[in-house]
């Protein structure tokens, strides 16, 4: 820093030099000074100098970054007087800002703060900011009670988040931001939907990754799974070790369907693996098979959740490939779907839905309870296809998913972009601002087999300054911090296909191509069609 102050200082006694930007050149507040803002129903709590150096996010499981030099800002927004959603904005020394905002998304139903997303951010040289939703922590009875508060997770502190943010990053720089970005994955990718759909003006560019958009069906999705794989005594019918051999079974069966045996089945709409393949013989149990009841179970979970009336889709099951892919969380069914002592989510039904804390999933009436639910809490869904306000203005989107997402199923997504490309007037009108990305083998926005790290937002950023539009991105996969795959990610529907020389580990031999026949066609089922 002071090495930098000094530069600008000898570099603006050259005249020929003309513009140094320094912040009070630039006219902007103090970074003190900015907790004395009066911005309506926003109290800034604190703004205070950050020094450059190493920082571990609060929480469990998070590991120490390096984070420059910034100013922090902590408020709170009451845009209503049930909200108290907690926000924070971290703005670079002028000399080190970009010139961007970068909003971040949160997981889950989690009321935290996204730092280690922000430091990401700053890193980079945004100006950051992330929110709370409104609520402390991941268990769901805020909602009871608190109607303003689910509204305040869904959509709306996300939105005032943004709008406060805008002005902080004005004040504290004596500009706006030039560009302002939202980046976010799972919860952050619904959030980027909501966004895009419900306050296009907030963002000039939105990267959606595995967005658990369809909220209440896969809220319907998770019930489903969990009554399909649990017995009566609410036991878990297989294990992790049966889940791992199930994906190993699925992959052995369906890796060459695509032309290359290299581990990964790039399409799980083109695998027809049926676990009944490792049936245990009649009376056997052992680790290299499954017996009736789990076989029953894994084909319950890819076929989805139907309507015991009608057969119709509610939501669509989980892909071939997703079932054990690893030990942590989010690489299976395990943490969502087999570990839970209850249906994941199932507070949903007691608190936002039934306001019954005793009320019983068996007695769950698919079609009536989906129809409630859709018709009292539609806000919480952001599935809206129309796309054109956030078009019209200029805005560029980038969504991507894993095509082993054991968490929201890639085929919601598809079936959602299909729809949006529907409504907006074809593929080719759809990719002028909106483009979908599928990573085979990749879990739940991260981790997984296939290629898994990637930069959406730089290429989001060359697509909204420089108008260079991603067609592919290039996935690199790491083995204990090796990189030891390159892939390219297509633009969908196109799919990376071996040029057939040279290795299948490298990038620069692989040709995004159409898919060699017509994908089975996606069900749609994100709710009505609003
Ligand atoms: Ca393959």
């Amino acid at each position: 820093m002071g090495r930098r102050i000094l530069a600008a200082l000898v570099l603006a006694s050259i005249p020929l030099l003309t513009e140094i930007p320094t912040p009070a050149a630039a006219g902007g507040t103090a970074c003190a000074s900015l907790a004395a803002l009066t911005i309506p129903s926003i109290t800034i709590k604190t703004a205070e100098l950050v020094a450059a150096g190493s920082y571990t996010p609060p929480g469990p499981q998070q590991t120490a970054t390096m984070r420059p030099a910034h100013c922090r800002v902590e408020a709170t927004a009451r845009p209503t007087s049930d909200s108290e959603i907690k926000f924070e904005v971290w703005i670079p020394p002028v000399d080190a800002w970009n010139g961007k905002l970068e909003g971040v998304g949160n997981g889950g139903y989690n009321g935290a703060i996204g730092y280690a997303a922000m430091a990401a951010g700053l890193g980079r040289g945004y100006a950051v900011a992330s929110t709370d939703t409104g609520h402390t922590g991941d268990d769901m009875k805020f909602g009871q009670g608190h109607p303003e508060k689910i509204v305040d997770w869904a959509y709306r502190a996300m939105h005032v988040t943004t709008e406060a943010a805008k002005l902080i990053v004005r004040n504290a720089q004596g500009r706006f931001a030039d560009r302002s970005y939202f980046v976010g994955c799972s919860s952050g990718g619904h959030q980027a939907l909501t966004e895009a759909q419900r306050y296009p003006d907030d963002y000039d560019g939105i990267v959606a990754g595995d967005p658990a958009n369809n909220r209440i069906r896969q809220t319907f999705g998770f019930l489903n799974s969990w009554l399909a794989t649990h017995g009566a005594d609410g036991k878990p019918l297989l294990s992790a070790a049966k889940l791992a051999l199930v994906t190993k079974s699925a992959v052995d069966a369906c890796d060459a369907v695509d032309g290359l045996k290299d581990g990964l089945i790039d399409d799980p709409r083109r695998c027809h693996f049926d676990p009944a393949k490792i049936l245990c013989k009649a009376g056997t149990d052992d680790a290299t098979c499954l017996t009736p009841p789990q076989v029953d179970a894994v084909r319950k979970m890819y076929d989805g959740t139907k309507s015991p009336k009608t057969g119709e889709l509610i939501y669509t099951g989980w892909p071939r490939g997703s079932e054990g892919f690893g030990e942590t969380a989010i690489q299976g069914w395990g943490q969502y779907v087999m570990n839970p002592a209850e249906p994941m989510r199932v507070d949903f039904f007691r608190y936002f839905l039934f306001h019954d804390p005793n009320w019983d999933y068996h007695t769950i009436d698919w079609d009536r309870d989906l129809a409630y639910a859709e018709q009292k809490l539609s806000f919480m869904a952001a599935v809206d296809r129309d796309m054109t306000p956030f078009k019209k203005r200029g805005g560029r989107l980038l969504m991507y998913t894993g095509w082993a997402d054991p968490v929201v199923p890639p085929m919601d997504t598809v079936a959602y972009y299909d729809g949006v490309v529907k409504a907006m007037g074809g593929l080719d009108k759809t990719r002028e601002f909106y483009r979908f990305f599928l990573a085979p083998g990749m879990g739940h926005c991260r981790q997984g087999a296939g290629p898994n790290e990637f930069d959406m937002l730089g290429a989001l950023d060359q697509w909204v300054e420089k108008g260079v539009a991603p067609d592919r991105i290039v996935a690199s996969h790491a083995t204990n911090g090796k990189i030891d795959r390159t892939r390219p990610l297509c633009m969908y529907p196109l799919v990376a296909r071996y040029k057939g020389a040279g290795s299948i580990d490298d990038a620069a031999n692989f040709a995004c191509v159409p898919p060699p026949a017509a994908p089975p066609p996606s069900r749609s089922t994100s709710g009505a069609m609003r």
